[in-house]
């Protein structure tokens, strides 16, 4: 880290954080950018996060997202996600403050301790009805995640219409929560430091909060060990994995 990034690092108060997948590599979830594996081989990711995936093919989708919930619930936060924390609990102390809006539906920056601003793409650990909306709770999946599911299971009935459960996620073609975007855009429009880790930039509309720092001139740092669509937009670009370059960035 340059002495000048070290010193827009200590000078800033108001910092807003946006993550994506790739902070919770290091903790062993896989990235969307991974190649897919066992039952999900012949897909990628981007084609089962969607309603067309599920309405296709129910039992597919739902097994995988309950193997994800399963692996989660089996790793750990890395140093990536304990460095945000310890920073945004000395900025708290300071006076300062230190959002995190996260595209990532796991609850790895929770378990480090941290405060999450927005999940801007929903909790992998919600359940609503495809029908009513009704959200339900269910007991934790019962495999190994770090070892394949078996075969598909298909999705519960919801207890109050009867209908199909599906994750709480938001899928390709589904609208944000308004209310996630709008407060995410809010904190990176009066920070005097966006930081970026861990996303390829390339999922809208998440991609666009960052440029949203352009307006004011406000320093830009990214964290990802390779280019991604928004690097052209970085004032710094730390590249490096997150659990190492996010430490080093916070103390
Ligand atoms: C929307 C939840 C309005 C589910 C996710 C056509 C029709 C409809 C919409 C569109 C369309 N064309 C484009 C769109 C918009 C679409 C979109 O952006 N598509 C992309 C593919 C082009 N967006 C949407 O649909 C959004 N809604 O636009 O609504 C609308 C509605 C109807 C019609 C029109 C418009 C909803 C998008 C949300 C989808 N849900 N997640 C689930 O998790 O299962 S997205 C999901 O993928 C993640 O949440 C995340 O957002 C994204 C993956 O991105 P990243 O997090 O960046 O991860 P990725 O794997 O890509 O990259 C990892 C990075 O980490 C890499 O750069 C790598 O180098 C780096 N890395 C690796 N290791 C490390 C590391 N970095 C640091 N340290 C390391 N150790």
């Amino acid at each position: 880290m340059t002495e000048e990034l070290a010193e827009v690092v200590r000078s800033a108060s108001r910092v807003a954080v946006l993550t994506g997948a790739g902070i919770s590599a290091e903790s062993g979830v896989p990235t969307f950018r991974e190649a897919q594996t066992g039952l999900w081989e012949q897909f990628s990711a981007e084609d089962l996060a969607t309603p067309e995936a599920f309405h296709q093919a129910p039992a597919l989708v739902w097994t995988w997202y309950r193997w994800r919930q399963a692996l989660i619930l089996q790793v750990d936060p890395n140093p990536g996600h304990t460095a945000l924390a310890r920073w945004q609990r000395q900025l708290g102390a300071a006076g300062g403050d230190l959002s995190i809006t996260t595209q990532n539906v796991d609850d790895l920056h929770e378990r480090a301790g941290a405060q999450v601003l927005a999940h801007l793409h929903g909790s992998i650990f919600d359940h609503r009805c495809a029908e009513c909306s009704q959200l339900a709770d269910l007991p934790e999946p019962d495999y190994d995640g770090l070892v394949l599911p078996p075969e598909p299971t298909d999705p519960p009935s919801c207890g109050e219409c009867g209908g199909t459960l599906r994750p709480g996620v938001v899928w390709f073609g589904e609208m944000l929560p308004v209310d996630a975007f709008d407060s995410a855009a809010a904190t990176i429009r009066s920070a005097d430091l966006v930081v970026v880790a861990g996303t390829s930039g390339i999922v809208q509309p998440a991609a666009s909060l960052p440029l949203l720092a352009l307006e004011r001139g406000t320093p830009l740092v990214e964290v990802n060990p390779e280019e991604t669509d928004i690097s052209d937009a970085m004032d710094y670009c730390l590249r490096g994995p997150s659990g190492t370059m996010l430490p080093a960035l916070a103390d």
